[in-house]
């Protein structure tokens, strides 16, 4: 069994409503169980400022182990555009339906190539992604050694409830 985590978010229309489909078409995916989520999070826009607060929410994805990273980022992708995401050309950070992130897969590091980066390259920086993280798996470490702990430690960031500035 490979150990995968996804960050969700959405901040267009009924987010919270856009999050529990996601849930479920993950859950629905062969070779993968939806095995931890995280509580939701009201969070502050990181990239581009002047759009609505995200919901967000990491779930941690058991999965077969003949299942690669590409074949989940490609089901998930599929999943976005039937769940009604709108790719705008050149907008990574704008508003969106629902966005799907793979942050890691197992302790896969994958560098080459554009299509897919392992861990997620902006997961560090992203207290968005960390905070609901270490909520589900508080023992859990990059690949290089790192812990999610040490790394949220670095940050600035405000969780007030569960609204998180950065
Ligand atoms: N996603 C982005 C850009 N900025 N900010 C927050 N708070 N949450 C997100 O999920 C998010 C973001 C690009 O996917
Ligand atoms: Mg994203
Ligand atoms: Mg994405």
């Amino acid at each position: 069994m490979i150990q995968a985590f996804v960050c969700l978010g959405s901040n267009m229309g009924d987010a919270s409503e856009h999050l529990a489909e996601a849930r479920a078409a993950l859950a629905a995916m062969p070779g993968v169980r939806l095995a931890a989520a995280s509580s939701l999070y009201r969070t502050e826009p990181q990239g581009r400022k002047n759009q609505p607060w995200f919901l967000n929410q990491v779930v941690r994805l058991d999965c077969a182990e003949d299942m690669t990273s590409l074949q989940l980022l490609d089901a998930m992708l599929e999943k976005e555009t039937a769940l009604g995401r709108v790719r705008h050309a050149g907008d990574h950070f704008g508003p969106r339906a629902i966005d799907m992130d793979l942050l890691l897969f197992g302790k896969e590091q994958k560098e080459e190539g554009e299509h897919l980066l392992l861990p997620h390259p902006r997961m560090a920086e992203r207290a968005f992604v960390l905070v609901p993280l270490l909520e589900i798996a508080p023992d859990l470490s990059m690949p290089d050694g790192r812990t999610i702990k040490s790394l949220l430690e670095k940050l600035p960031y405000r969780l007030e409830g569960s609204d998180i500035f950065q």
